[in-house]
């Protein structure tokens, strides 16, 4: 067997069956192989942030890692943004790269780099097959580790003569890493802590904001008066009807300084201790209030629900989760801008929806207007590299094809990653999209000023242009088209209303193209 047929079977034997690429000549033997392994679906992406970015959603909704098969270090490099974004969501992604054959490294070929450097940017393991007899037992390994708690991107290395060489063989999946047990110790202090009756926060993150995180959160809130809040971007949070409503640490700080004011106490489950997301001139990067105390309950490497249920067994037994109710907004009229869209998506948000919020600065009134919508998983850029909507909603509905993926996606960052919707209308993708054409960076307008670069309204007309995506106007619709994805415009609220009914009916992707005015 030749090492290429080994590793797709070992992969497949692991539970790895869909495989994101973008391949080229020394992945050869591994496209070919397809035949030979039906078991394993591949998925063409022409750009690899595509790829990357759709593994990322993929493993989010599944908790399973999808391969991703890439091509040396430039391939590699084009996927790397969304591969951070999933290093920062923990989810796991097992990337394959191919390389040259061993014995052709020294020639140093046009394509030759440094592989393990742009690998290591993002990879918590790393590995070379030396030969064809390696690669199964690699395999197995990398499978492993991408679910080593809380769980992370692996890389596979994948010698074109390591994949064609015969004297391989498929090895057994691995025993699954388990998380570390619940820390009695940190229970007690936790439970020390909000005895004490002073201003305390439950702050939420990585698997901590799963359902049974939220459910044993919301008693230990309900029972001793301590807050609770999410990160700032959640890798996946269950929201809506039935479900504990969490809302989340705000993206500016000092939005976030408000919410944090007064508390006395942090108590990290999964989340890590408040930090402002970028350092601005005079303004403290630490967010944690002078004074407070902060205590990690559990870390990443821990079973986080399980400890917040063990706390809330301590600290509030027989106290009952508070669920969101079913009360979505009414369908809007009017004109068409933030508020109007964000009513619009929880007015019409089928039961079961996956959002995919890259909506930027039109995310403003989306948390609000569907908190009580039906019950959803909502998935964020979890490390602010933006172009990761569609290839993150594309991966969501490979994973889930029976529900309905909606992209609330800005339209500068649809701009980085556009190619996913020709791999959204070839695998027939439910991903509903409504592209917000706000004609701008319009965040960046913002951080113009908050930096202390000067007004915005005092930029210069080389800085302002540098924000502005207006001239020439960019139809998104007709790329849309152009990719295959059946694609409207609406400038009304009523517009935009029939048109998500109308995409929530029909099977396979749209995308509606929404002309929403910058809010700054
Ligand atoms: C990979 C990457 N490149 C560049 C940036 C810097 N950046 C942050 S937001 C932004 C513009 C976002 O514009 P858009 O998506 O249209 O959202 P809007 O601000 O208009 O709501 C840019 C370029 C980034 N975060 N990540
Ligand atoms: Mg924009």
């Amino acid at each position: 067997m030749i090492g290429a047929r080994a590793l797709m079977r070992t992969l497949v034997d692991s539970g790895v069956d869909v495989c994101f690429m973008n391949p080229g000549t020394s992945e050869m033997h591994f496209v070919h192989e397809l035949d030979a392994v039906p078991r394993m679906r591949g998925v063409l992406a022409l750009f690899e942030g595509v790829a990357t970015g759709a593994a990322d959603g993929y493993a989010r909704m599944t908790g399973r890692p999808a391969a991703v098969l890439l091509h040396l270090g430039p391939g590699l490099g084009n996927g790397l943004a969304n591969l951070h974004n999933a290093r920062r969501a923990h989810t796991p992604v097992v990337v394959i790269v191919g390389a040259h054959a061993t014995y052709h490294e020294h020639y140093d070929a046009p394509l030759q780099s440094d592989i393990e450097g742009v690998a290591r940017n993002v990879s918590g393991w790393y590995r070379v097959s030396a030969s064809a007899r390696d690669v199964g037992r690699d395999a197995a390994a990398a499978v492993a580790a991408s679910l080593q708690a809380p769980g992370q991107v692996v890389t596979l290395v994948l010698p074109a003569d390591a994949s064609w060489s015969e004297g391989a063989a498929p090895a057994r999946p691995r025993a699954l890493p388990t998380a570390q047990p619940v820390d009695g110790e940190a229970v007690d202090q936790a439970a020390a802590v909000l005895a004490r009756r002073e201003p305390t926060l439950l702050l939420l993150g990585g698997a901590g904001t799963g359902e049974r995180g939220l459910r044993a959160a919301s008693r230990i809130r309900a029972a001793t008066g301590a807050r609770m809040l999410g990160e700032v971007f959640p890798a996946r949070q269950p929201r809506g009807a039935g479900v504990p409503p969490l809302e989340r640490l705000a993206y500016l700080a000092e939005a976030a300084q408000e919410q944090l004011q007064g508390i006395r106490h942090i108590v990290l489950a999964g989340a890590r201790s408040p930090v402002s997301f970028f350092a601005y001139p005079g303004r403290p990067s630490d967010l944690v209030p002078d004074g407070a105390s902060v205590h990690t309950l559990a870390d990443g490497t821990e079973d986080v629900p399980a400890t917040l249920e063990a706390l809330a067994d301590r600290v509030a037994p027989g106290t009952v989760p508070q669920l969101g109710g079913l009360a979505p907004p009414a369908a809007p009229a009017g004109g068409l801008d933030v508020n109007a869209l964000a009513a619009a998506v929880g007015a019409t948000l089928p039961q079961n929806a996956i959002v995919v919020d890259e909506a930027q600065t039109s995310s403003l009134g989306l948390p609000a207007a569907t908190a009580n919508a039906a019950r959803h998983d909502w998935i964020t850029e979890t490390g602010g590299a933006i172009g990761q909507g569609l290839p993150t909603a594309l991966g969501a509905a490979i994973a889930a094809p029976d529900r309905q993926v909606l992209c609330v996606q800005a339209d500068g960052s649809a701009l980085y990653t556009h190619q996913a919707l020709w791999t959204m209308a070839r695998e027939q993708a439910n991903v509903t999209t409504i592209l917000v054409n706000n004609d701008a960076y319009a965040i960046l307008r913002l951080e113009l000023q908050r930096v202390g670069a000067g007004p915005a309204g005092e930029a210069g007309p080389a800085a302002r242009r540098m924000l502005d995506l207006s001239g020439p106007p960019i139809d998104h619709a007709a790329i849309a088209r152009g990719f295959g994805v059946d694609a409207v415009r609406a400038s009304t609220a009523g517009e935009l209303v029939a048109a998500l009914r109308r995409a929530y009916a029909e099977p396979g992707p749209h995308l509606i193209e929404a002309a929403v005015p910058p809010l700054l």
